[in-house]
């Protein structure tokens, strides 16, 4: 029996749709320019997804096509996560000491102590060669410590007194004063997330002051800035982003948010100025997801194959061509 497979062009036919077009995705969206040369075992340096204002030292755990899943060494697999091989999250063992920023060792390892050459020899064990990592060179009009008022995308009714904790290339880590790491953001200056000191009160909106201000009702950035000692980023530093292309009914491959291991064929069925609604096709609608137009989980139709990751079609959708073909 010749074994059939689902076909994009077949399904994007039988559904009288289009897929959404190449020209609407970043490049972190789309195929990676080198191939993936990490191996499962090699250590890393990156950023811990929960605690985003953290790099932590990593293990490729596992890799399929060119997403690896990576763990965080000497904690739970329950933190493993998945990334693009190109991500720029992700850096070369000694990364972080070449570039000023503090690396959490695994526990039980000192900060101070930790050293990757000894770390490497102890756990038999080989870095990633930096020749695999995406390098960018790129700068932003934004440095650590400037003032900003930032959308909490935790709890993104509020619009909060912010600070540049961390910059990196041209992307910048955004932190809420007087708040845990846990709300911390990686953007660049672009995000429609950010915004220059004194736009809520120009637009007429509350701004949510630090935790803990002695008179929330009153915050006055004007006080609030002489009091720390610090500055605004200045206006000029914000370069909103246009708004993205993507249409309703148009088709992508998603990863599944909630089982990040899985990429879906998935349709746009709602749209904002910088979200698109993910539905995830042949799954009830209460599993659609808002995404941000750019995250790096949205792909074109076609990046799995073109990566050799499997591609999860619609659930009961019949096999219906001898090729995966596009
Ligand atoms: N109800 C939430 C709100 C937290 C908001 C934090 N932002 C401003 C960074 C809580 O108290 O946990």
């Amino acid at each position: 029996v010749k074994r059939r497979s689902w076909s994009w062009q077949q399904y994007l036919n039988e559904q009288k749709s289009e897929a959404a077009p190449l020209s609407l995705f970043t490049q972190s969206q789309s195929v990676p320019s080198r191939r993936n040369g990490f191996k499962v075992g090699m250590k890393l340096e990156g950023v811990d997804p929960l605690h985003p204002s953290m790099f932590c030292v990593l293990t490729v755990a596992e890799v399929i096509g060119c997403r690896l899943r990576l763990h965080i060494d000497s904690y739970s697999e329950c933190y493993d996560f998945w990334v693009n091989s190109d991500s720029a999250d992700i850096r070369h063992a000694g990364w972080c000491k070449d570039n000023n920023h503090r690396l959490h060792p695994p526990k039980g390892l000192s900060e101070t102590d930790f050293d990757w050459q000894h770390y490497l020899q102890s756990t038999g064990s080989h870095a990633a060669p930096p020749t695999l990592f995406t390098c960018r060179a790129a700068s932003c009009g934004f440095h650590v410590g400037r003032k900003l008022e930032a959308v909490d995308r935790k709890n993104p009714g509020l619009v909060c007194v912010a600070s540049v904790a961390d910059v990196i290339g041209d992307r910048f880590l955004v932190h809420f004063d007087n708040w845990d790491d846990t709300y911390d953001y990686w953007c660049d200056s672009s995000s429609p997330y950010i915004h220059p000191v004194g736009w809520c009160e120009e637009q007429g909106r509350p701004l949510t002051p630090p935790q803990g201000h002695s008179n929330p009702e009153n915050f006055l950035w004007e006080e609030y800035l002489q009091q720390t000692g610090s500055t605004a980023a200045p206006s000029s530093a914000f370069t909103l982003r246009a708004p993205h292309g993507f249409q309703v009914n148009q088709k992508l491959e998603a990863v599944d948010r909630r089982n990040p291991m899985l990429i879906r064929v998935a349709t746009v069925t709602d749209t904002e100025n910088y979200r698109v609604k993910v539905h995830y096709d042949g799954w009830p609608q209460q599993f659609d997801v808002w995404s941000d137009s750019d995250h790096c989980d949205l792909h074109p139709v076609g990046w799995c194959q073109r990566t050799g990751h499997p591609l999860e079609p619609p659930p009961g959708s019949s096999p219906t061509s001898p090729s995966q073909g596009v």
